[in-house]
């Protein structure tokens, strides 16, 4: 028994994050893992967060389980972030971070539409295929990123998608699209919506950075125009970056059913829970709870969230204006029209390798750039090792 054990592969980007953890020399740059540091190089603990917590909020006490669907002042509070006011009809049921809500959404999904497949954006994050596959789908995938032109692949997407099955289920990012940073513009989303629309297809949305790309509302926008429509549809929420709480895990799953009965439809997404793990944490969800419901503390946070998202800005135009100064005649503007906190640099396997053994800069596989791991103090040393990979 137990003898025969696959090998396991380890996911690409923690694996990673283990390797520049280990690694001495002091000028290593994280480019790797989508985490934000702030400027001076720190995963930053929110002043808005900070505040919940030093008001008592989460304090040491009696340790009681969470209903299965998280408790309601939680709920209603996500439900207006992601949603917007007089959004009563969607279901928001938390979960342990976006993955949670993933997974939480693919069981539920399988066990209500167990012959659907799922389509997925190429690329994607390595996550998707692994959780959607996990809990039984097939899992395909979509035309999204254009090489040619380093931008959406609008018709590839369109025509795959006008070619699935009623039912078929669409895994969408609405904004900062992990890994290339590239999104749809408005009349792109429109075009998607339609088709989805007119083939009875069902969105999934995956919302790890709402605020990250132009802000809170105006990156909800595609979520909200499909419910909006009346198309039903389903939206994983992580809290991990936008709250720096990554560790908490603190995320949530809302569903917009207009012809489900809303108690029924409760009640599958608590079966597939309590199969799961039962209950969610409950620390990291009090906390966005009391900073989302607190008028006082939800501006403080949005502006914190502004600031994050402004930084990740500057850095964009800072490193295109020294790539452009240290490799004259390349086009390095994806850089700047690309959101979140990824860019897709189109580096080869020898370039990343180099940029990792000579110079501590380290990049995932597919040549994504986490542009938050940049800051004034190791951007030099980020561009010249970039200038010093790219041209030789
Ligand atoms: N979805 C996307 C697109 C992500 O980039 C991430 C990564 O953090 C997640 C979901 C999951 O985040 P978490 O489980 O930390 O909330
Ligand atoms: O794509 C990223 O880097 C983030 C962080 O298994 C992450 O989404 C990466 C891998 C993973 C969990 C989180």
């Amino acid at each position: 028994m137990f003898d025969q054990l696959p090998a396991y592969a380890d996911d690409p980007i923690l694996g990673l994050f283990e390797v520049y953890k280990a690694d001495p020399r002091p000028f290593k740059v994280n480019l790797g893992i989508g985490i934000y540091c702030d400027e001076a190089g720190q995963v930053p603990v929110l002043e808005s967060v900070r505040a919940a917590r030093e008001a008592g909020v989460g304090a040491r006490g009696p340790s009681v389980y969470l209903p299965t669907e998280g408790g309601e002042a939680y709920r209603d509070a996500v439900r207006e972030l992601v949603f917007g006011k007089n959004a009563d009809d969607i279901v928001v049921v938390q979960t342990v971070a976006g993955t949670g809500a993933l997974k939480v959404g693919a069981d539920f999904l399988k066990g209500v539409l167990p012959d659907a497949a799922i389509w997925m954006p190429d690329p994607t994050w390595a996550n998707h295929a692994a959780i959607f596959a996990g809990a039984g789908f097939r899992v395909e995938n979509y035309p999204y990123y254009a090489k040619e032109t380093g931008g959406f692949d609008l018709d590839g997407a369109v025509s795959a998608l006008q070619k699935l099955q009623a039912g078929s289920v669409v895994l969408l990012h609405p904004c900062c699209h992990n890994p290339t940073g590239v999104d749809p513009t408005q009349a792109e989303w429109h075009a998607l919506l339609d088709v989805i629309e007119q083939r009875g297809l069902l969105p999934f949305f995956d919302v790890a950075y709402q605020g990250f790309a132009h802000g809170v509302d105006e990156d909800a926008w595609a979520v909200r125009e499909c419910v909006r429509r009346g198309i039903a549809c389903l939206v994983a929420s992580s809290f991990s970056k936008i709250f720096s709480l990554y560790g908490e895990r603190v995320g949530a799953l809302g569903v917009h059913a207009p012809k489900a009965d809303k108690a029924r439809l409760l009640g599958q997404l608590k079966l597939a829970i309590r199969r799961s793990y039962s209950c969610p944490p409950a620390l990291g969800a009090a906390l966005v709870e009391a900073v989302l419901s607190s008028p006082a503390s939800n501006a403080q946070w949005r502006a914190e969230l502004d600031a994050m998202r402004g930084r990740m800005r500057e850095v964009r135009t800072s490193l295109h204006r020294k790539l452009g100064e240290a490799l004259p005649g390349r086009d390095f503007g994806f850089l700047v029209a690309q959101n979140g906190m990824f860019s897709y640099s189109g580096l080869s396997a020898a370039q990343i390798e180099a940029l990792r053994s000579r110079f501590g800069v380290y990049v995932v596989s597919s040549g994504r750039i986490c542009v938050a791991g940049l800051n004034a103090s190791n951007i030099s040393h980020v561009c010249e090792a970039l200038a010093e990979v790219c041209s030789g």
